[in-house]
């Protein structure tokens, strides 16, 4: 939750075109930037360094970096998208990273993508989703137990994209989750916090420092995370949302 460095991607043009379960219309490129940018001034008001990436026009998804690494202290895994039109990004980022990492490892079967993982204080919580499979959790898996975590690979519940679309870690024992993945039983050795009815489309906050960046929009559980003791910093997430995105998607954090 202590994090000096985050590393973000400028939005394309090219987004407008981004992976989206529902059509709700396209994102607006100019929009998304100074939302984007707004993201990039909370994460830097928390005393983090922010390394920005150029925009890359030939992936409209691009901007969501979580996808394409996952980020621990013992270095970084290189995902591989279980999204055909999003594997390049994964081979992309794999340039910038061995600068940070002491390790650089490659996911070598399966796919997985960073949406799909939660880590904890005590244990890496995988999603099976659309995106993220067996043979994908199984190579994960064998990395971080080498480096001494313990891996629990769960299924994102049918119909939502990633497992951390419905989830997002509070603090070390308390998780932000909606009802239909709480549901599960899944998250039994936390504290858990729910979303409000109507608002499910809040639980991808991320903490980061002192801070839970969290979408703009949803009052009931912005005020029950407030009332918990939590500093909010609110930031719009229309044009994100509408391409099926969040907090955390537009961060690696380490
Ligand atoms: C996609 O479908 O891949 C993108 N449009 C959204 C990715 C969101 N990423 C995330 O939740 N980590």
């Amino acid at each position: 939750l202590s994090f000096a460095t985050a590393i973000t991607r400028a939005p394309s043009l090219t987004v407008t075109g981004g992976l989206r379960a529902i059509d709700q219309g396209a994102p607006d490129p100019d929009l998304f930037r100074s939302h984007h940018a707004m993201y990039i001034s909370a994460l830097q008001a928390t005393g983090a360094e922010v390394i920005q990436l150029p925009a890359l026009e030939n992936y409209p998804d691009s901007v969501f970096v979580e996808d394409t690494a996952l980020c621990l202290p013992e270095g970084v895994i290189i995902m591989r998208p279980g999204a055909p039109s999003r594997l390049g990004e994964a081979v992309e980022m794999a340039t910038i990273l061995p600068e940070y990492f002491r390790q650089v490892r490659y996911l070598d079967a399966g796919h997985a993508e960073g949406g799909d993982i939660l880590v904890t204080s005590r244990e890496i919580l995988v999603g099976r989703s659309g995106r993220t499979d067996k043979r994908g959790v199984a190579a994960l898996r064998d990395i971080v137990t080498e480096w001494g975590y313990q891996l629990r690979e769960l299924q994102t519940p049918p119909g939502v994209l990633h497992f951390k679309t419905d989830c997002g870690l509070l603090d070390e024992d308390t998780i932000l989750s909606t009802h239909r993945l709480a549901a599960s039983g899944c998250f039994s050795d936390y504290n858990v916090l729910l979303v409000a009815e109507g608002e499910e489309a809040c639980a991808n906050a991320v903490r980061f420092n002192d801070v839970i960046l969290f979408p703009a929009g949803f009052p009931t559980t912005a005020s029950m995370l407030r009332d918990h003791g939590y500093t909010l910093v609110e930031i719009p997430n229309t044009e994100a949302a509408k391409i099926d995105g969040g907090m955390s998607c537009l961060s690696l954090r380490f």
